[in-house]
């Protein structure tokens, strides 16, 4: 592939970063604080900020409605602050998990006054995406029940098809819904949308602007999430991803930590299905969800996405022609050798010309450390936050 070539895919190839990738998180067992961590949406947007100034492929930035927006925003004032920090609002994640009203679930809850708190939230939800322009809904459900005959799981199916019907009619015309699905947790007997194909079919009868949203650590062990990536694109139903690795479950560590050849699988379906079908997989929204615990949550950023564009730029280089033809002579060893080959391919000095290309430094890590970034806002953040009580109990 010529290099020009090569470079225009990279242009193309945005990545969405978390708001919560930026702030303290930890796990039911405990938190653990970062000095340099955000608190404030304005914090959030500001290392997000950071990430794209020295990554230059990280434009939009992800929100959690309930843990972004108090009461009493101007969401047109967030729209603001996002472009003081270089970045605009991506997608709209509503909250419909962590209410008190939603112990038996959101929309699918037996609970009638859930189910009309989480109408009203996300059509503030998408109000809210109006108002700051964006133009991606993105629905993550906790939905589902803990013991068999907890609930009648046809009942819940209904409900959420009607749900996700009225809310595709409530959206305007270039908003679009992202479904995403998960096998478990927090429920651990049924999960409401638990796998692609049932995300696929409420996705279809929600309406045409609704798609499907693969979260890379929301499937069971063993699953081939690149077969699931390339149906999904030819049924026309690829919305976006949340990229994260993991070794267990959801274990939103960073992506490629565990498995890189796994997501330069994913990313060679994707390149596959355009240059050899000729399917337009321009509307992907790449999007990470992961939560930082222990490293740096910048560093953290700056690395996983620094990762995605390497094994990007490794799925560009695959020799589709020789593939092709290794496929049609039904040579195994010289097709997955196509696959090796361009995985194998140290592609860091062609990402450090991008780079220089785009005016960023050729090493974005090196940068971020040497401009003292963290220091500073640890010092600024971290005297606050020593000021005030844990929130953790
Ligand atoms: C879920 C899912 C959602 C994310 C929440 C916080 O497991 O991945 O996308 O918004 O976690
Ligand atoms: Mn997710
Ligand atoms: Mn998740």
């Amino acid at each position: 592939m010529d290099r020009d070539k090569l470079f225009q895919l990279l242009d193309e190839f945005n990545i969405e970063t978390p708001s919560w990738g930026y702030a303290d998180t930890g796990t039911r067992f405990g938190k653990f604080f970062q000095p340099a961590a955000a608190s404030t949406i304005d914090e959030k947007l500001a290392d997000a900020g950071a990430v794209h100034q020295f990554t230059a492929c990280c434009p939009s930035v992800a929100v959690h409605v309930l843990w972004d927006f108090s009461v009493g925003t101007d969401a047109r004032d967030v729209a603001k602050l996002a472009v003081k920090h270089g970045v605009r609002i991506g997608a709209i994640n509503p909250n419909l998990f962590q209410d008190q009203v939603y112990k038996f679930g959101s929309v699918c809850s037996p609970n009638e006054n859930a189910r009309a708190h989480a109408h009203r939230h996300v059509l503030d939800s998408i109000n809210l995406g109006r108002a700051v322009g964006s133009n991606l809904l993105s629905l993550w459900f906790a939905d589902g029940t803990n013991y068999p005959g907890q609930d009648d799981i046809i009942t819940r199916k209904r409900r959420m098809e009607g749900a996700l019907r009225q809310w595709h009619d409530a959206m305007p015309g270039d908003m679009t819904m992202l479904v995403e699905y998960k096998p478990f947790e927090p429920a651990f007997y049924h999960t409401d949308i638990a796998d692609w194909g049932m995300a696929t079919a409420f996705a279809r009868s929600a309406g045409p602007n609704a798609k499907v949203l693969v979260d890379t650590g929301h499937h069971l062990p063993g699953a081939n999430i690149e077969h699931i990536v390339a149906c999904l694109i030819d049924e026309d139903m690829l919305g976006g991803f949340h990229f994260n690795d993991r070794k267990y479950a959801d274990d939103d560590l960073t992506l490629g930590s565990i498995d890189p050849y796994a997501v330069f699988r994913i990313f060679h379906e994707i390149r596959n299905a355009a240059d050899i079908h000729g399917r337009d997989v321009s509307g992907i929204a790449y999007m990470i969800d992961q939560s930082h615990n222990l490293k740096p949550k910048i560093e953290a950023m700056i690395q996983t996405v620094t990762t995605a564009q390497e094994l990007f730029a490794k799925a560009c280089l695959v020799d589709r022609k020789k593939l092709v033809d290794a496929q049609t002579r039904m040579d195994i060893i010289d097709a997955e050798g196509c696959l090796k080959e361009a995985f194998a391919t140290d592609v860091r000095p062609m990402l450090s010309e991008w780079r220089k290309r785009k005016g960023v430094d050729p090493d974005p890590m090196k940068a971020y450390r040497a401009s003292g970034y963290e220091a500073r806002v640890a010092k600024e953040r971290g005297a606050r936050k020593g000021a005030q009580a844990s929130s953790y109990a």
